[in-house]
């Protein structure tokens, strides 16, 4: 039976689980102190993020209604605006992703994605926020965790504010489609791809009202090939724009009926937020090629996991 189980007992998952407690004690502390207010994850519900890549959905049948477990709580987040102004939460994410990515050393079936929204904010505003807090991470880490990151030999170096950004047009145009592993490879500090085009991203990015097509986001992409750090930018949040965006992807306007019906009666705020893999933050940190050394039991994609 146990040949059969992934299970593992590892000395690098021991150091980066120790890491990685720190790394969430200090990602929640400069939140708080920010004035964000953290919220409990939701774990199940009748609706779930889309995604723009294929997964498995994770449906549950529960007295007659459909529930899903959360592929991201991006639609929790701007139903938890409507409450409190700046928002975050430690959100167990749960993407039944495809065998093929089994060994890119990237990928988790079940996975913690830090996420954030705040109201009436830009985009601007959440990339800026998304610097300070990685580079106030790395100082406090560089202290705290000498010890680890010495036996793992690894030095985290600080980035320096801005970090670079590239449209994903000019990125798109000189790489083609590898561009996201290329850049990563060719950078030495974590850097911005912005304004993907809209058939590369979900529907609840925001669409600039002067340049159909493109979108108001961003994706944080770490150097040394380490690739997609965090994906956010600013949200559509009027009811006919919504729809439309649905529309245009084809997407079962039925299955998003309370979404939308508070988006028409409640209205949303307009707001910006992002998302970050906190095992792929781990992983950056300490250097590992295979994400699966960040947690104790990682779900490989295609694997069966205890
Ligand atoms: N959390 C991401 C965001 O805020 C969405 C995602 O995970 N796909 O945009």
């Amino acid at each position: 039976m146990l040949e059969e189980i992934y299970f593992q007992v590892d000395e690098r998952a021991k150091i980066a689980v120790k890491i990685g407690s720190k790394v969430r004690k200090i990602l929640s502390d400069f939140l708080l102190e920010r004035g964000f207010v953290e919220i409990a994850p939701v774990i199940i519900s009748p609706i779930t993020d889309p995604l723009a890549h294929p997964v498995f959905d994770g449906e549950i049948n529960y007295y007659g209604n459909k529930y899903y477990l959360t592929k991201s709580m991006i639609f929790h987040k701007q139903l938890a605006l409507l409450s409190l102004e700046k928002i975050f939460c430690f959100s167990p994410n749960i993407r039944l992703e495809l065998k093929d990515l089994e060994k890119t050393g990237r990928h988790l079936a079940e996975f913690t994605q830090l996420d954030l929204e705040v109201r009436n904010a830009s985009r601007e505003d959440v990339m800026e926020l998304a610097e300070d807090m990685l580079i106030h991470l790395f100082k406090k880490l560089r202290e705290e965790c000498k010890e680890e990151l010495e036996i793992l030999g690894r030095e985290i170096k600080i980035p320096s504010k801005p970090f670079k950004r590239i449209s994903f047009e000019e990125a798109y145009n000189k790489y083609g489609k590898d561009y996201e592993e290329m850049l990563s490879k060719e950078e030495k500090e974590p850097f911005w791809i912005i304004d993907f085009p809209k058939w590369k991203r979900e529907f609840y990015d925001k669409e600039y009202e002067d340049r159909k097509g493109w979108l108001v986001d961003m994706d944080l992409i770490y150097p040394e090939g380490f690739g997609e750090a965090l994906s956010g930018g600013e949200r559509e949040y009027e009811y006919e724009r919504i729809v439309r965006r649905m529309e245009e992807k084809s997407m079962n306007l039925q299955a998003f009926y309370a979404y939308l019906q508070i988006a028409r009666i409640a209205k949303f705020y307009p707001s910006a937020g992002f998302g970050i893999g906190i095992e792929r933050l781990i992983r950056y940190i300490c250097g590992f090629e295979d994400i699966r050394y960040t947690t104790l039991f990682p779900k490989i994609p295609g694997k069966y996991c205890i």
